[in-house]
């Protein structure tokens, strides 16, 4: 087996995601990507291989993946919804112009694929509920209109160059271990923290705001177990719709009261957060994810919030 290198190793997604595939195929395999000033810390560092490599900057992606002869490129390099709107422009370099840049590296050195897209890639034309697999996708944002750009061009690489792509839409992702990094759906790791703090949780979005969810976890086995299936049973590759449960403001709060009784929340609207999270549906049909590479979610919320609380009451506590 050769190399998998992870774009992004630094990132919210990609230092858990890089821990866990060193965990699974050996440190020496798995290859952490990082850009001046990101450098790898701490276990990321030390447990592995570590390379400059800048989604930007062809000639670094190729001279990784020569010096350790990568296979698979797990291309996580991406500006998140809220920073993505105040910066358009550099979402577009990072999540097109980088991902062109992997797509021509992997095409000359026959690696495999993985770039994330998102719910985001959904508008407010989609279908809210049991959003279908393959439905109306005319996002508002720059971050969905980067989405559905990498769905579109990891297909075309498919079809005319034979690379092997395949891809994700990830709901929004919680984590005990990375913080959020400025999408709309931080609030969901924001209001755990809170309560382990035993402070008052300002919720930026108003209540009865559906989005799926998703465990860090969940969203790794779904980004391995889909890099790992047989691409004979793959109908579809760029991207799967993936979810593991829809959530609101108040759903997540009264699940952290049952084990937090004396927690509170209130609102404070945030009107950019509120007006992209409006646009993406409320719940996910992953049907075909389940069907076609066995996709399936161990955690829902009762048992993602307790695995938080007692993770950052640890974490929280030194
Ligand atoms: C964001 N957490 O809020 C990211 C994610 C689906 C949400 O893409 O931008």
């Amino acid at each position: 087996m050769n190399t998998i290198l992870i774009v992004g190793a630094t990132g919210q997604i990609g230092s858990e995601l890089t821990l866990e595939l060193r965990k699974r195929y050996g440190n020496n395999h798995v290859v952490a990507g990082y850009i001046k000033g990101a450098e790898p810390q701490g276990e990321l560092k030390e447990s592995g291989p570590c390379a400059l490599t800048d989604v930007t900057d062809a000639a670094s992606l190729a001279a990784a993946v020569k010096q350790y002869r990568v296979d698979t490129i797990y291309n996580m390099a991406a500006l998140l919804s809220v920073v993505a709107e105040s910066k358009p422009s550099l979402a577009w370099k990072i999540g097109i112009d980088g991902l062109w840049n992997v797509l021509e590296v992997a095409r000359e050195h026959r690696c495999a694929v993985f770039t994330p897209s998102s719910i985001g890639s959904f508008g407010p034309g989609t279908p809210r509920v049991e959003t279908p697999q393959d439905t109306l996708q005319r996002p508002l944002t720059m971050y969905g209109v980067t989405k559905v750009t990498t769905e579109l061009l990891s297909d075309y690489y498919f079809h005319k160059y034979g690379v092997d792509t395949r891809s994700v839409r990830f709901p929004g992702i919680i984590s005990n271990v990375t913080p959020p990094g400025g999408g709309t759906t931080d609030y969901a790791v924001d209001i755990y923290y809170a309560a382990v703090r035993g402070r008052r949780f300002a919720c930026p979005l108003r209540q009865g705001t559906f989005l799926d969810m998703m465990y860090m976890p969940d969203a790794l086995q779904a980004a391995i177990s889909l890099m790992e299936a047989d691409p004979s049973g793959l109908l579809h590759r760029n991207a799967f719709n993936v979810t593991a449960m829809s959530v609101a403001p108040e759903t997540i709060c009264a699940a952290i009261q049952k084990e937090i009784p004396a927690f509170e929340m209130s609102y404070e609207v945030d009107p950019l957060k509120q007006r992209i999270a409006d646009s993406w549906p409320d719940r996910l049909d992953d049907s075909c994810a389940r069907a076609q590479w066995g996709w399936h979610p161990t955690y829902d919320l009762p048992a993602m919030t307790t695995d938080m609380l007692s993770k950052l009451k640890l974490k929280l506590s030194h």
